[in-house]
């Protein structure tokens, strides 16, 4: 017991991938075992996500977060001191009593979400096990296909494109190793088509990793250029596209309309244009076509696009939105960020609500992230089958990427790719 028994829980503030402060936690246990963890931070954040904690000082132009490494040292860290770390629930339920709120707003979901993942990574290592194999036990061994994220808009890129993240999913690889590499290569092949046509401030890269490409507006170019450079290297039986669109950024409340490419668009538009796109275009999976309380439009594109459909904004990794979501049908996948919820159980329960229902899970990042790789954990602990972590550059990606190939060795002959079986892998 001693090895697991909690005796100091420290935080302090750190940089994101954006130089923007974040909570960095760690928990040494009494047998000197240390989890730390990073805290990742979110831009184009859903409404209803539970609440970033921030100074709102001078300093730091008002994004400090000492207040929540307060939090963590002051009032999370006696409560803690003493109780086992592998007690994941009960240790992440005593912080959201500590808290108190529906969205906790008094601690700061920042403090509470490290302690929790910080906590996971001290047992992992008490126990000697990799931290996958602690949070999903022997049995897992799905690696997930990477959507790699490689053009960029909305509110994460300096482009004029209005979609977020333009997606390429290499599908048909054996193994992740060979997702990777082949989705690298078309990275490469992309960078330089981009440079030639685009000019070579394409190649500028967004807050995750994509390229840039000044002037281009339709996401049809994105998926065009895509797709060329995987046509140039003979991959197009591997790959299939993706988007997020991240639609609550594009509509305007008051007026109940979309704006597209300059123009103002309704729903119903809206709808006719993804079936075009997914009847023009390989995609497989768009995560937020519509805003975040369109419930009713979601579950009409999940019957009539008959592809996977992502909810991000939509369910905010909350069980009681995800349930919302899963009584009419809306949306058939959904995005798992931990940070949305606040704790690694309560993310973990909104995995498990969606399997039940026969709903997909993408494990996310944030596109504020830091080097620490819990991510690919997650990922691999819950066989989830698809993780979105960017494009193949900046190191706050490749560590996640760099984690799954270490994970891939590890798991040796046991290791299975998900590939085409992404949103039931096997
Ligand atoms: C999203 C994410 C990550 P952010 O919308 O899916 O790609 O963006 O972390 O800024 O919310
Ligand atoms: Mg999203």
């Amino acid at each position: 017991m001693e090895r697991f028994e909690i005796k100091e829980v420290k935080a302090r503030e750190i940089l994101d991938c954006r130089g923007e402060p974040t909570v960095e936690v760690e928990v040494w246990t009494k047998g000197d075992f240390l989890g730390r963890a990073d805290v990742p931070s979110g831009r184009s954040t859903g409404k209803h996500e539970a609440l970033e904690l921030r100074d709102g000082e001078d300093r730091y132009r008002g994004k400090g977060v000492l207040k929540a490494v307060q939090n963590v040292n002051k009032i999370i860290a006696p409560a803690l001191t003493g109780r086992d770390a592998t007690k994941q629930r009960e240790i992440d339920e005593l912080m959201i009593e500590l808290d108190g709120t529906e969205n906790k707003s008094k601690l700061g979901a920042n403090s509470i979400v490290g302690v929790s993942l910080a906590v996971a990574k001290a047992a992992a290592k008490a126990s000697s096990i990799p931290l996958y194999q602690s949070i999903g036990g022997p049995h897992v061994h799905i690696l997930p296909v990477p959507f790699l994220n490689l053009i960029n808009g909305g509110k994460l890129a300096a482009t004029e494109l209005d979609f977020q993240e333009h997606i390429v999913m290499p599908v048909g690889a054996k193994t992740f190793s060979e997702a990777l590499r082949i989705g690298t290569e078309v990275y490469y092949e992309l960078g330089k088509m981009l440079a030639d046509r685009w000019g070579r401030h394409s190649l500028n890269v967004a807050d995750e990793g994509g390229y840039t490409p000044s002037g281009m507006k339709d996401p049809r170019e994105a998926f065009d250029a895509e797709l060329k450079a995987i046509e140039e290297l003979g991959y197009e039986d591997e790959f299939v596209l993706g988007l997020d669109v991240a639609a609550s950024h594009l509509y305007n409340q008051e007026k109940k309309r979309y704006v597209l490419m300059g123009k103002e668009i309704t729903r119903e538009h809206f709808m006719d244009f993804y079936e075009d796109l997914v009847s023009t275009y390989p995609v497989q999976s768009i995560e937020d076509p519509l805003e975040e309380e369109d419930f009713k439009g979601f579950a009409e594109l999940t019957r009539t696009l008959g592809i996977q459909i992502v909810g991000d904004d939509l369910f905010v990794t909350n069980v009681k939105r995800l349930n919302e979501g899963i009584k009419i049908g809306a949306a058939n996948a959904l995005l798992l960020k931990v940070n949305q919820i606040g704790t690694l159980s309560e993310a973990l329960d909104a995995a498990q609500l969606a399997f039940r229902n026969n709903y997909g899970v993408q494990v996310s990042e944030r596109s504020g992230q830091t080097e620490d790789t819990w991510l690919a954990d997650v990922t691999v602990g819950l066989n989830a089958g698809q993780i979105k972590t960017g494009a193949p550059c900046r190191s706050e990606r490749t560590a996640q990427y760099n984690q799954l190939l270490r994970i891939e060795e590890e798991l040796g002959s046991t290791a299975k790719y998900a590939g085409k079986n992404f949103r039931k892998p096997k």
